[in-house]
């Protein structure tokens, strides 16, 4: 029998909208669901290569128990009953000494994300973590203490922009689908797209103006932009006076950073910068300065994205066609919003492990996400507390963190590490436990909100059983709690029933999403008059001087310190993506893996003829003692300080046969970098890095 279902797609973390055909209970087609504006019936090769990984033997196929040492690769398949007793066991003894703040989990972060938190929550534990200190966190910050919003609150109208600028924001291979053609259809319409980034990655080459710019410095080039601006009278006066305050600061601290000083730190020339300033004031307010993604990077990438984003405050660029608007939730639209699973777990009253919350100095920082990093110190020292159990669900921190080298050494002090995953990771490799959790395309999710000009709730919806022993993440947050005898905290049976309590009171019912798999909650989208902007800062202005930053003692204004420069024969060490891999969790996928199988490392060829490596040769990269060989790829589209890979390649998982050993992982050579990280946007500085390369038979 055919049917079609509406869902999300799982290949990434972006959960584009998907239609699913299903016949004889198989899935015989994915495409992008066009019902939601702007994605068309387009889908990415990581969502196409969705069946492949459907059908691949080469992931967990049922519960699994360690039982060799840690890390030795030693397993038994187990049923569910075992692991859950296992594991409640463990959960059970930990408890018993240390109580419920002694377990700590990490996800993946985003719209799902009220499952996870309500099943920390009823373990007992404030120890709820998500990637974000190695993604958006230091953007997230910038955002929030200018506007009140964090990152994912302030959206972008790419597609009737007239210019956007991209720091490293590398918007066609790192991708959203939706977003990725608003751009193309933009630049089809004649915008203007500066890219800045010292690679010259795909994005690149739609540019309009490319500067390859000296790694680390996008804070200088951002002052000297502000100082221009100022000075030339490029601004919007009347969206300052209304809008803002703390210009005159501003003002004051920006006239050190003429555009001349930028040109020796940035290497991009003084009258580019100003002539730039005119193009982009002559087309403003349409016009996106992007805060960034993933730019939690160098050390002062927190005061790159802030003054990114405040750029737009003088421009005027904010809650404006082709420019910043503030993304509207269920409230905006008069709707309730969707219940929490985690209001119905008992309030957990012990401090984080990390500080967040009773540290002071931390009191800048969102306690949501907390601060990954800080659990590394703590699992070593029992300080302040002991933590002895950790959940990794869809997240693979021996990949995402730094130094996986420094964090087995803290996981050997635990007494329990459950993976709960849809392959074999690094991270389950090391783990006492891995749960298979069935596929996005076996698996329901607990409904989502999309926040947007017309905000919406969004469902994934199973498209077919499992094909192996695995069970949806709701399934075994309830398993656990039941046998650990919590089971009476989560009163659900079925996801109907999940929905249902989601669902109360916000007029939706579960037939609603049937028809487009996404219910929108207001009948137009809604742009608010400028006068009526909700800007949620203390005061309610765009804070330049930042309240909530000036009370943690961090600088709203960071005078600028130029980044180090490499030694000889050493480079800066900048990694990033492509558009057929998203992150290390499909590069053993059956065809994705065919399409690069290993990852090479780009080297500018002035400092490649230096030491006589010639394209395609061999090299040895080398940091503190880690050392490995990558095949080097010699170009002028890397500046000379900089060496460039992919990420995810390098996988240690015997397990994953397509992929295991190929290529370099970039994280191992990131020695040192759990301890490095921004007290200002709470990123983890993971490209102060420094590698030497040589060749390889030196
Ligand atoms: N050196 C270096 N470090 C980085 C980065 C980098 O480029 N270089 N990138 C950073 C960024 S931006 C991010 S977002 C993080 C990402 O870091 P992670 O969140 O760790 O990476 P992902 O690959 O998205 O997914 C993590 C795990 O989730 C699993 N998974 C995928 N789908 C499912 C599912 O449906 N259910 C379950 N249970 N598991 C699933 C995958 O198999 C994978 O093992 O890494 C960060 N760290
Ligand atoms: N295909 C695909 N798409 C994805 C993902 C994926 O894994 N695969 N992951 C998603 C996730 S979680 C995220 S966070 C986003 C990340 O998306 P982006 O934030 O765009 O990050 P990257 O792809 O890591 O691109 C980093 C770029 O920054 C450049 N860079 C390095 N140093 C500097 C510098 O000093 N200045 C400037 N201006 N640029 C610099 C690097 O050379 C590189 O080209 O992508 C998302 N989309
Ligand atoms: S970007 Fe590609 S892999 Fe990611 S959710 Fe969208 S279609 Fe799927
Ligand atoms: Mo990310």
């Amino acid at each position: 029998m055919a049917k079609t279902i509406y869902s999300m797609c799982g290949m990434c973390a972006v959960r584009c909208p998907i239609k699913v055909e299903v016949e004889d209970g198989k899935v015989t087609w994915i495409e992008g669901n066009a019902h939601d504006g702007g994605m068309g019936q387009s889908l990415c090769a990581k969502g196409a290569a969705g069946i492949a990984f459907e059908h691949d033997h080469e992931r967990p196929q049922s519960p699994m128990i360690r039982t060799g040492a840690r890390g030795e690769g030693q397993w038994k398949s187990v049923s569910w009953d075992e692991a859950y007793d296992y594991i409640a066991d463990k959960l059970k003894t930990i408890v018993g000494q240390h109580g419920g703040k002694a377990i700590a989990l990490s996800d993946r972060g985003g719209c799902f994300n009220d499952l996870t938190k309500s099943f920390i929550k009823a373990l007992g534990s404030p120890n709820y973590f998500n990637h974000d200190c190695t993604c958006g966190r230091n953007a997230n910050h910038a955002c929030k203490s200018l506007f009140g919003y964090g990152r994912g609150g302030v959206k972008y109208d790419i597609k009737n922009t007239k210019h956007i600028v991209l720091y490293g924001r590398n918007m066609t291979e790192s991708f959203m689908v939706k977003e990725v053609r608003s751009l193309m259809d933009a630049l089809e319409g004649g915008a203007k797209l500066t890219y800045i980034d010292p690679r010259a990655s795909v994005t690149a080459g739609k540019a309009t103006r490319y500067w390859q710019i000296r790694p680390g410095t996008d804070y200088a080039l951002n002052l000297a932009i502000i100082n221009t601006l100022i000075n030339h009278n490029l601004y919007d006066h009347d969206f300052i006076n209304k809008h803002a305050s703390g210009f005159a600061e501003l003002s004051d601290f920006v006239q050190q950073y003429t555009p001349e000083w930028a040109e020796q730190e940035t290497s991009i020339p003084a009258e580019e910068i100003v002539q730039f300033c005119h193009e982009i004031a002559a087309d403003a307010p349409h016009v996106i300065f992007h805060g960034g993604w993933m730019v939690a990077r160098y050390s002062d990438t927190f005061y790159a994205s802030r003054t990114a984003y405040l750029i737009n405050a003088l421009l005027g660029s904010i809650e404006v066609k082709g420019g910043l608007f503030i993304g509207k939730g269920p409230g905006d639209a008069g709707r309730k919003s969707l219940k929490t699973l985690t209001d119905l777990m008992p309030a957990v009253d012990d401090p984080r492990c990390d500080g967040l919350g009773t540290d002071k100095k931390l009191s800048h920082l969102d306690k949501g996400p907390g601060l990954l990093q800080l659990l590394y110190p703590c699992l070593e020292t029992d300080k302040p507390y002991p933590v002895k159990a950790y959940f990794a669900y869809r997240h693979d921190p021996l990949i995402s963190m730094p130094d996986p080298e420094a964090q087995k050494k803290a996981f050997d002090n635990l007494d329990l590490l459950v993976a709960i995953d849809v392959n074999y990771s690094e991270t389950a490799n090391y783990a006492d436990v891995i749960l298979p959790e069935a596929t996005y395309l076996e698996r329901d999710n607990i409904l989502m909100t999309l926040k947007g000009w017309n905000p919406a709730f969004g469902r994934r919806q199973k498209a077919i059983e499992p094909l192996y022993d695995a069970k949806p993440m709701w399934e075994i947050v309830k398993g656990i709690l039941e046998r650990i005898g919590k089971g009476e905290l989560f009163p659900f049976s079925t996801i109907e029933e999940i929905w249902n309590y989601q669902l109360q009171d916000t007029g939706v019912a579960i037939e609603d999403f049937e028809a487009k798999g996404i219910v929108t909650l207001a009948d137009n989208n809604m742009c608010w008059e400028r006068d009526q902007i909700k800007i949620k800062t203390p005061s309610g202005k765009i804070e330049l001087v930042s309240t909530i930053l000036e009370e943690a003692k961090v600088a709203s204004f960071e005078p600028y310190k130029s980044p180090d420069a490499p030694a000889d024969g050493s480079y800066r060490l900048l990694f990033g993506r492509c558009g057929y891999q998203a992150h290390g969790q499909s590069i053993n996928n059956p065809i994705l893996n065919t399409m690069l199988a290993e990852n090479s490392l780009w080297i500018n060829k002035e400092e490649a003829a230096k030491q006589g490596i010639q394209d395609g040769d061999l090299v040895s990269m080398t940091n503190n003692g880690t050392t490995a060989t990558i095949r080097a790829k010699v170009t002028e589209l890397i500046h000379p300080e900089a060496v460039f890979m992919l990420h995810g390649y390098g996988r240690s998982n015997p397990k994953q046969t397509r992929a295991f050993g190929k290529g370099v992982a970039d994280q191992i050579f990131e020695k040192g970098l759990l301890d490095n990280w921004s007290r200002a946007g709470g990123g983890v500085n993971l490209l102060e890095c420094f590698v030497t390369v040589k060749p390889a038979n030196l």
